[in-house]
């Protein structure tokens, strides 16, 4: 099937912006006491990232016929939790990282402890959204539902287990299996959780339409991590805003290096496959959906 890209690049963009200025919205004044974390969370948050979660977000509310006020702060939350966390995996005791979008990391710019803080209260700040929003669905179960969801997905059996399964991987050979366990968990809960935030704000979904994007949403967020592995060896750092080869340069085992590079590409495609096929019970509706997971194979940073 062929997706008119030209269509949604522009969309794209549009919930680019949208988030963005929901960001802006939720973020505290740099000018308001305490002045160096309000500014160290604006710094980290507002640098210029892809905002593919948020996106994810609005793309399947937009699938699902929902008002995308009603879930600019599930957008918001999820990016929010993805800088902390990016905040984090950059520190001296988890990656070291001096770069990232483009511009010195949070504790380069900043300090240690103000970066640190700095996740922390990011990682608050998400639940506050989700549990203050007044333009958010008025249904309570749902809104504790979502917090469920993205307190599950980020937490210990999400992205944070993902992220301690990845550092004690260091130095250390993984098989296929135990390599997309810790990608599962570390990129694609945060993934998935995206989809379910918005498919909680409608309560029109049938049991069929979640499975599908369950599925779709499993697919592409593996993809999206193998082409993270693919773009460390075949990327630049400047397009990237992040040292390229930093995965092989620590000894991290990634998918090139387990089943090489040409493999590694194979499975982006099976996967991309596997995500069309997941949305067939959708129509033309779901059609940025479909483009989402081509773009996730396709970029360069
Ligand atoms: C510290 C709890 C904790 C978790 C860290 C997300 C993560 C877990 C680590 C980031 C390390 C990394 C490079 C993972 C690969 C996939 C990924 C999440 C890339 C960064 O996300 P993008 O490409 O970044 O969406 P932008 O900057 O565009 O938002």
């Amino acid at each position: 099937m062929k997706i008119n890209a030209a269509l949604f690049a522009p969309l794209v963009d549009e919930y680019q912006q949208r988030v963005d200025t929901a960001l802006e919205r939720w973020l505290p004044p740099s000018d308001v006491n305490p002045m160096c974390l309000h500014q160290a969370m604006r710094y980290a948050v507002l640098a210029p990232g892809k905002r593919v979660r948020p996106i994810l977000v609005y793309a399947t509310a937009a699938a699902l016929g929902i008002d995308l006020e009603r879930v600019d702060g599930a957008a918001s939350a999820v990016e929010i939790i993805h800088a902390y966390s990016l905040i984090h995996d950059d520190l001296p005791a988890m990656d070291d990282d001096d770069l990232r979008r483009g511009r010195p990391t949070c504790h380069r710019k900043f300090d240690e402890a103000t970066a640190i803080l700095a996740g922390d209260a990011l990682q608050a700040l998400a639940f506050y959204i989700i549990s203050h929003d007044p333009k958010m669905t008025p249904d309570s179960a749902s809104r504790l539902q979502m917090i469920e969801k993205l307190s599950l997905f980020s937490g210990s059996r999400g992205m944070a287990g993902g992220q301690a399964i990845d550092l004690a991987a260091v130095g250390k050979s993984l098989n296929v299996a135990e390599l997309e366990t810790m990608h599962i968990h570390k990129t694609g809960a945060l993934i998935c959780t995206c989809i379910q935030l918005a498919a909680l704000s409608t309560d029109q979904l049938s049991t069929q339409q979640q499975q599908a994007l369950d599925s779709y949403a499993k697919s592409i967020g593996l993809s999206f991590q193998v082409q993270d592995d693919i773009l460390d060896v075949t990327g630049d750092t400047a397009t990237l805003g992040k040292a390229q080869g930093a995965d092989s340069a620590r000894n991290k085992p990634t998918y090139p290096s387990i089943i090489g590079l040409e493999a590694s590409q194979e499975k982006t495609r099976e996967l991309h496959r596997k995500a069309l096929k997941a949305l067939s019970i959708f129509g033309e509706e779901a059609d940025i959906l479909r483009y989402i997971s081509a773009w996730f194979v396709e970029r360069s940073n």
